[in-house]
């Protein structure tokens, strides 16, 4: 007898259906977040997670694979042409696992990494002391100029000459603007390091043409597939073809087992969907609202880093409104709009508080809002951060932010 998961398990079932609700009744900011299609969660979704595929296409170490085959190799093929990437691995389970692997096949426990400090926008997988990155290998830091938040390439060049890292690192988890994989290349000869390019929030861009591609300029690339891709939770590595034995061995079975093939099922329709009429569309969509929001709470006096975005993302300061990013998270959430909080270049206060949030478009654009709607969110963000604690404030806002939602559904 089928049983479906409402009488198997009412407590996950309850639980999927209220974080169903929230997603749908809430104006989601978080910048890595993203609302995926149907296709995609069919996939994902399905028997494929039965099926154990040690090895690659064609060379598994068990029996049965001959559809799990075809569905790796048309996730490959496909990230292959949407990125232009000479060598694709879609094994990696997540972004930190994909990063693991790069820094495995070309470094040794103790080399040096170089990498974009975690306060400047970069990412724990970039060397932070907490991570394995930081414990494993010799890390060291660039950062931003205090002058106007840009990546500062002379103390990128510095840090390289001083350090001679095997790997530097480029790519960021709250940096708004373009990123320059070419200097960052040049640099990288210099002391003869690899350039590894992590595109993890910019890759839909990337796909679409509205940010520079990091080929031909680095050596590898990482991805995860949830964010601007719109895709399932999970990692990929793009490289040339010298390095992909090395990449392929290090994902498996160097630092993974059995691939996830329901996931990489769900790739391979996310890829498909990317590669699809509207891809562009949507992804320029979502840099115009950004830099319209960032612009219309510039407006409004807040003060955003670097002055704007050229990507999906920006960072507020709240310094002069008097306000953490921890209470500000906290009280936006409470009027129905989620974001995070997000430390600013140079921050004083620790990252369990910060000076600011990180605000993103990729959810919202994904369910059709537009200029129109982003003049609607401005108003709201202010209405709720220049009112904090008055209930009636709160109130009104969590019923605009219904409406607006109700408006622009999300379909599960
Ligand atoms: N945690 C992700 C983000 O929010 O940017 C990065 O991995």
């Amino acid at each position: 007898m089928v049983k479906d998961l409402k009488l198997v398990d009412p407590q996950i079932y309850d639980s999927i259906k209220n974080e169903e609700n929230r997603e749908m009744n809430n104006l989601v900011l978080i910048a890595s977040e993203n609302y995926t299609s149907r296709a995609v969660r069919e996939a994902q979704g399905s028997i494929l997670t039965h099926k154990y595929a040690e090895g690659y296409p064609g060379k598994r170490y068990y029996g049965g694979c001959e559809y799990v085959d075809i569905v790796e190799k048309l996730a490959v093929e496909r990230a292959k042409k949407l990125f232009s990437s000479p060598h694709v691995n879609v094994q990696p389970h997540s972004g930190s696992q994909a990063n693991m692997a790069v820094y495995f096949s070309v470094m040794n426990p103790g080399d040096v990494l170089l990498g974009m400090d975690i306060s400047s926008g970069g990412h724990l997988t970039h060397g932070h002391r907490v991570n394995f990155s930081g414990k494993v290998f010799r890390p060291c830091f660039y950062g931003v100029r205090k002058e106007d938040e840009l990546i500062d390439f002379n103390e990128v060049e510095d840090k390289a000459k001083k350090h001679r890292p095997r790997v530097i690192v480029c790519g960021a988890s709250a940096y708004s603007r373009i990123i320059d994989f070419k200097t960052f290349r040049e640099i990288a000869d210099k002391v003869g390091a690899y350039l590894l390019a992590d595109i993890a929030h910019i890759a839909g861009e990337v796909a679409a043409g509205v940010h520079p591609s990091p080929f031909p300029h680095a050596h590898f690339v990482t991805t995860t597939t949830h964010k601007t891709l719109r895709g399932p939770r999970g990692g990929l590595i793009m490289c040339k073809e010298e390095f992909a034995h090395a990449v392929d061995t290090m994902v498996f079975p160097g630092i993974q087992g059995g691939p996830l093939m329901h996931i990489i099922a769900a790739k391979a329709v996310c890829l498909k969907e990317a590669l699809s009429e509207g891809f562009r569309e949507y992804q320029e969509q979502i840099v115009k609202n950004a830099r319209l929001l960032a612009g219309l709470l510039q407006e409004k006096g807040y003060r955003i880093v670097s002055g704007g975005t050229d990507n999906h993302l920006f960072l507020v300061d709240l310094r002069a409104k008097k306000m953490t990013g921890k209470e500000a998270e906290t009280i936006l959430g409470k009027a129905g709009i989620s974001v995070n909080k997000n430390t600013i270049p140079f921050d004083p206060l620790p990252p369990a508080l910060t000076s600011g949030i990180r605000i993103g478009t990729p959810s919202i654009t994904t369910r059709g809002m537009k200029e129109e709607e982003i003049e609607i969110i401005a108003n709201l963000i202010d209405e709720v951060l220049s009112h904090r604690g008055e209930e009636k404030i709160l109130e009104k806002t969590r019923k605009e932010v219904r409406e607006l939602c109700e408006r622009f559904p999300v379909s599960f």
